[in-house]
């Protein structure tokens, strides 16, 4: 199938996902979530798709939100950020922990917000060398969302969480696969290889038992993971009512350091 934002692409069982806006790292349109929940129910209904890598093209991973698009319903009213995210994010953080085959982030550069948690959403990542993480969301007023405040804790340990959401911190490859975010850190020019290899290992086990062992970690470390996901979009619908999220997005837009005043 052709998409506009995505490049889809089956080989010997697994189904690789490259997020295309190279451009702009990635960063996410209403088409992109619209693709990637296509392309994700596609490959759960495929039964020759066993495995699925997701990248990005480019120097990037994925930014997160495109802040320069706007997000409208099909009658043109413009979405707050609480609906955008039950709409738009939502289903793609579900339809990735939901999907009864193992889906590896084959993390190629910056990971930022929304696009960091998407990553992280995944089973296993494997890193390039010049991978980085940001939760970005703070630097323009934002709470970390598409189940950020439950990935990263789970992976990092809370101190940790905390200090990475509430900084914005970019942290490179190396202190990523220390802090247990990232699987494996391999050069650049070996990560496809290393990913599809991976990937194409786990397409040749038992695809089943593998769906249920996903299932059964499910259970085991995320049984709220919907009622997160719904309290994030409610804390963003309340921070993105804060004049620090104006000045925040103004700041990114205008390329300059945004002032905060706390309001
Ligand atoms: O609205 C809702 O529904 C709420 C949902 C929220 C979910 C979120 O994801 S909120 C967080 C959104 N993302 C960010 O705040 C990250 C913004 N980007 C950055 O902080 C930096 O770009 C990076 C740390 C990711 C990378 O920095 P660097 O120095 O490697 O690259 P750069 O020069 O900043 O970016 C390269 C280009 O990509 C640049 O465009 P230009 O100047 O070459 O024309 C930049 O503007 C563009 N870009 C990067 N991120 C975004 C973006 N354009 C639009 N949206 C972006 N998120």
């Amino acid at each position: 199938m052709a998409y506009e934002t995505i490049l889809s692409e089956t080989t010997d069982g697994v189904l690789t996902l490259t997020l295309n806006r190279p451009d702009v790292l990635n960063a996410v349109t209403d088409t992109m979530l619209k693709e990637l929940l296509s392309a994700l129910r596609g490959a759960e209904r495929e039964a020759s798709v066993r495995c699925i890598v997701l990248t990005g093209a480019g120097r990037g991973f994925c930014a997160g939100q495109d802040l320069n698009s706007a997000s409208e319903t099909n009658d043109g009213r413009r979405l707050s950020v609480g609906e955008h995210l039950r709409q738009g994010y939502t289903p793609v953080v579900q339809g990735i922990r939901a999907i009864e085959k193992p889906v590896i982030a084959a993390v190629n550069g910056v990971a930022a917000g929304a696009g960091a948690n998407l990553a992280l959403a995944c089973d296993v990542r494997v890193a390039s060398e010049t991978a980085s993480f940001v939760q970005a969301f703070v630097k323009i007023g934002l709470i970390p969302d598409s189940g950020g405040t439950l990935f990263l804790p789970m992976l990092v340990g809370y101190a940790k969480a905390a200090e990475l959401a509430f900084t914005g911190d970019r942290i490179g490859a190396e202190e990523s696969l220390r802090l247990g975010l990232v699987n494996q850190v391999v050069p650049g020019a070996a990560l496809m290889e290393t990913a599809h290899a991976l990937a194409a290992r786990l397409a040749a086990l038992p695809t089943r038992a593998i769906g249920l062992t996903k299932r059964a970690f499910n259970r085991a470390l995320m049984p709220n993971l919907d009622a997160i996901l719904d309290y994030e979009a409610d804390m963003q619908e309340l921070a993105s009512r804060t004049a620090d999220y104006t000045e925040g997005v103004a700041a990114f837009r205008e390329k300059r350091t945004p002032t905060f005043t706390g309001q």
